[in-house]
């Protein structure tokens, strides 16, 4: 699904009501300025409070961004019911939508901690919200994916990946008592902990490498990735591979266009250093 109406503020009630109705994976169809990348806030668990990032998204502008592409986990756990919703949720919101005041797009891409996103009513406030999202900047072919599903092994967390988003989940999530609902989003936040937890502990390497081999085939040069908390790069026959960092550990934003890839709050002030470290292994808290 390709948006390429016009950018101003007119457009855009238009533009965001198709937006809203976007589902699967979608392709990019603009070509000018940066895209900037955010990965894994977990806005309302370690990410913290909604106002450092609302912060860095009302500073950037549409001359120097065209398109902010969240890839997944935005908040610690995000249902698309407004019973959920959390302090944190209602205080991005605005922030999302000045993004589209100013011209600049949203892209959503859902992570293992976002629930029904794509027909509830936050979905109008983005441009787009998808499983996965194609877009060229500086020359490059990337695809984002938030890599949840990517680890095959994993069946018992694709079974309950696939249990969690399935119709059937959504119809009864939207019709059961709020405290009933409130206590399966809390054990599901813990079931996220400790199913996540054995293939986190280290990142899975070679799943990550298959999963790119094979997608990169289908014409990129890049795959993002999110949810393994770790800023992570590797080379392979046809393109690469990224593993974007979580913003609660590297509370920056990832800019891709002409140059190298860099982090940085904002173009106009100095690039920050990115990722403190290198992190590849180590204990990831439940993402
Ligand atoms: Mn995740």
């Amino acid at each position: 699904m390709s948006v390429d109406q016009g950018t101003g503020p007119a457009g855009q009630p238009e533009r965001r009501a198709q937006a809203a109705e976007s589902r699967g994976s979608s392709v990019d169809s603009v070509a000018d300025g940066a895209v900037v990348v955010v990965a894994d806030a977990h806005l309302g668990g370690p990410g913290g409070e909604a106002g450092p990032l609302a912060r860095q998204l009302d500073d950037l502008r549409r001359a120097q961004c065209r398109r902010v592409v969240f890839l997944g986990d935005l908040f610690h756990v995000w249902v698309g019911d407004r019973r959920y919703e959390t302090r944190q949720i209602a205080e991005m919101m605005p922030a999302i939508e000045r993004l589209g005041e100013r011209g600049i797009e949203s892209v959503y891409i859902e992570g293992n901690r976002d629930f029904f996103l794509a027909e509830s009513p936050y979905a109008a406030r983005f441009d787009q919200v998808v499983s996965e999202h194609r877009f060229t900047s500086g020359g490059r072919r990337y695809l984002a994916v938030h890599g949840d599903g990517i680890n095959r092994e994993d069946r018992a967390y694709l079974f309950w990946r696939w249990l969690s988003k399935s119709a059937a989940s959504r119809f009864l999530f939207h019709r059961i008592p709020g405290p009933l609902a409130r206590f399966i989003v809390h054990s599901t936040e813990r079931r996220l902990a400790r199913t996540n937890f054995r293939h986190r502990r280290e990142l899975p390497r070679r799943a990550i490498e298959a999963f790119a081999a094979r997608r990169l085939r289908e014409g990129h040069d890049t795959v993002l990735l999110g949810h393994f908390h770790c800023d992570w790069e590797r080379p392979l026959t046809s393109g690469s591979v990224r593993v974007v960092d979580a913003w609660y550990q590297t509370p920056a934003l990832l800019w891709l266009d002409d140059e190298r890839p860099r982090w940085g709050a904002c173009v106009a002030i100095e690039p920050c250093r990115g990722p403190s470290a290198a992190v590849v292994e180590g204990d990831r808290d439940a993402a």
